[in-house]
C-alpha cells in the first residue's frame, strides 16, 4: 500500500481502474494476469476460472489501484458479460500469435464491447502474447499492427512465460484512462470558461440598457 493517497481522514483515495482481459481461451489472458499481479507463471491455470484481481501500481509517478477482471469464455453474450462490458473502464484484447483463429476472434471482441458502449471510443489495447514461441507465429507483427489500427488502438505483442511487455500492457491501458478523462475535464472547463463569457456579454448587454433607460 506504499503507493495508496490518503484523504485528512486517513482514507484511500487512490484511484481505482477496472480493466477487463478479453479474448479467446488458451491465449494467456491469466498467464498475463498472473505475471503483472505476482511475477508468476501459473502453467495450468484452470481456463474456465474467472475472476477478479486487485493490485497497486505506481504508473507515470502516479499511484493507481487495478481492478483487473480476467476473464473466460468465447465471444457471445451472457448477463454477466453485459454487466462487466458496461462496467469495464479498459479493456485488454488478446489473441495468441499462435493461432490465426484467436486473431480473428480479437475483432469479435471489440464488437462486443461497441454493441454494449455504443461508441467506438473506449480504451482498448490488442495484444499478441506467446512471442517466445517464434517458430510457431501464425500472426505477422503487422497484422496485428493493422488491426489496431482499425481498432484506433494501441498494439503490443508480449511473453507472458518470459514476462516481456506485460507492464507495459496494463500501464496503457491506465494512460489510455487518464488521457480520455484529462480531455473530458479540460473539454468541461473550456465549456463553463465559454458560459462566463456569454454571462458576461449579457450582463454587459442589460448594463447598457438600463443606462439608456435612466
Ligand atoms: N509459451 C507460452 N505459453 C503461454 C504464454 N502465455 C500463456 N501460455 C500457456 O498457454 C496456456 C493458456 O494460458 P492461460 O493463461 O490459461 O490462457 P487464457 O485461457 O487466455 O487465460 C497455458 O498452458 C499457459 O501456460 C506465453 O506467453 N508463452
Ligand atoms: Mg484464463
Amino acid at each position: 500500500m506504499e503507493n495508496a493517497k490518503m484523504d485528512s481522514r486517513g482514507i484511500n483515495t487512490t484511484r481505482e481502474y477496472k480493466i477487463v482481459l478479453l479474448g479467446p481461451g488458451g491465449v494467456g489472458k491469466s498467464a498475463m494476469t498472473m505475471q503483472f499481479i505476482c511475477h508468476c507463471f501459473p502453467e495450468d491455470h484452470d481456463p474456465t476460472i474467472e475472476d477478479a484481481y486487485k493490485t497497486q501500481a505506481r504508473i507515470d509517478d502516479e499511484p493507481a489501484q487495478l481492478d483487473i477482471l480476467d476473464t473466460a469464455g468465447q465471444a457471445e453474450f451472457t448477463a454477466m458479460r453485459d454487466q462487466y462490458m458496461r462496467a469495464g473502464e479498459g479493456f485488454i484484447i488478446c489473441y495468441s500469435i499462435t493461432d490465426r483463429r484467436s486473431f480473428q476472434e480479437a475483432a469479435q471482441f471489440k464488437q462486443l464491447i461497441y454493441q454494449v458502449r455504443h461508441s467506438y471510443d473506449i480504451p482498448i489495447v490488442l495484444v499478441g502474447n506467446k512471442t517466445d514461441l517464434e517458430g510457431m507465429r501464425q500472426v505477422t507483427r503487422e497484422e496485428g499492427r493493422v488491426l489496431a489500427r482499425e481498432f484506433n488502438c494501441q498494439f503490443f505483442e508480449t511473453s507472458a512465460a518470459l514476462r516481456q511487455y506485460i507492464d507495459e500492457v496494463f500501464h496503457a491501458v491506465v494512460r489510455e484512462i487518464r488521457r480520455r478523462e484529462r480531455e473530458a475535464l479540460e473539454a468541461m472547463e473550456k465549456g463553463s470558461r465559454k458560459k462566463d463569457s456569454l454571462w458576461k456579454k449579457l450582463k454587459g448587454t442589460l448594463r447598457m440598457r438600463r443606462e439608456n433607460v435612466t
